[in-house]
């Protein structure tokens, strides 16, 4: 199989090579889940918050048909303020590799980069998954088919309670993905710290969570975790107020007709209106959360990484 050409950020290759702590990070957000110039600012600010936790933050995007793992500051800014760019799932990467176009990737992009990249641990704000309405309109995330796919650790906040959040859940585990909810015994609903579903598991540390992963990895399941990480108390939205939105900007989808990638998309500039800007308050806070967390398990996932090299020397292991 020949491989795709990644084009590496200076820092993010030099991390790579020395087993340093990495974080990968998507693009859509940028291009189609943020308006101007908060996803700019955003970009920015959730690199930082990965570097101030000790990991090099690695932003993918494809950019003139070449796929970037890590970005410098002119081409993020390209990207924030394109409006022709597509959004990429992973099945779009090679038209749009071929036709030497640009694209944001979204979360199942972005795990099957990192995965070539050899990154394993990627935040984001909230993956896609099953519609509301799934059973006639077929809506689900193709991000939910590549979690049972890619064995990339996915921190989020949870799912929007624009999908169906029982039936993300269900999804998930027939595509047999661990979800693990941080600090919470209760799957988070992105906006809200619970969705009122319990979460499978339930982990406290940056630390059991490297741990859990690399558990995962050496059972060979080969797919992907989700990490469900609760936006902070202070930056959640209350309830009543946030389903209600979600509800109108749905109705709004459906009597629009809006369909397949645009829904999304749609759905998040809709919200971010009719909230008057306080769903987009709370979304650059809780993807600032799961950079930091996410930058903690990568700081711990190299250390035992490291440390169970050195165990599994020669000498240790003719000493057994
Ligand atoms: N949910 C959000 N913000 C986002 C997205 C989802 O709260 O930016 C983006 C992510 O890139 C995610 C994609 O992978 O939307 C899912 O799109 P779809 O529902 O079309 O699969
Ligand atoms: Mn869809």
């Amino acid at each position: 199989m020949t491989r795709p050409a990644l084009k590496f950020s200076d820092d993010v290759a030099a991390a790579l090579e020395a087993g340093a702590p990495v974080v990968a990070l998507e693009s859509t957000i940028i291009t189609h889940g943020m308006p101007y110039p908060a996803n700019l600012e955003t970009a920015r600010a959730v690199e930082a918050v990965i570097r101030e936790n000790g990991a090099v933050p690695a932003t993918i995007a494809v950019i003139d048909g070449a796929i970037h793992v890590g970005l410098m500051d002119a081409e993020l800014e390209a990207l924030a303020q394109a409006s022709e760019v597509v959004k990429a799932s992973g099945r779009d990467l090679a038209a749009v590799m071929v036709r030497k176009g640009s694209a944001g990737t979204t979360v199942s992009a972005t795990m099957r980069i990192a995965e070539l990249a050899g990154i394993k641990i990627f935040a984001t704000g909230g993956v896609g998954g099953v519609h509301r309405g799934a059973e006639s309109s077929f809506d689900i995330s193709a991000d939910l088919t590549e979690l049972g796919h890619t064995g990339t650790t996915v921190v989020c906040a949870g799912v929007k309670s624009i999908l169906d959040i029982p039936k993300t859940l269900e999804f998930l585990e027939t595509q047999r993905v661990p979800i693990i909810a941080y600090g919470s015994d209760d799957f988070p609903a992105f906006f809200t710290r619970s969705s009122g579903e319990k979460a499978d598991h339930r982990l406290d540390t940056p630390e059991e969570i490297a741990a859990a992963m690399i558990a995962h990895e050496s059972l060979g399941s080969g797919t992907g975790i989700l990490i469900a990480n609760p936006i902070p108390e202070a930056d959640a939205l209350s309830p009543e107020f946030i389903d209600g939105t979600i509800s109108d900007a749905v109705a709004e989808a459906e009597s629009r007709s809006i369909q397949r990638k645009d829904v999304t998309p749609f759905l998040l500039a809709r919200i971010n209106e009719l909230s008057d800007g306080k769903s987009l308050t709370a979304n650059i806070a809780l993807v600032k959360n799961n950079a930091a967390l996410a930058a903690r398990m990568a700081v711990a996932h190299a250390a035992l990484t490291a440390s169970s090299k050195t165990s599994q020397s020669p000498a240790s292991r003719s000493a057994k």
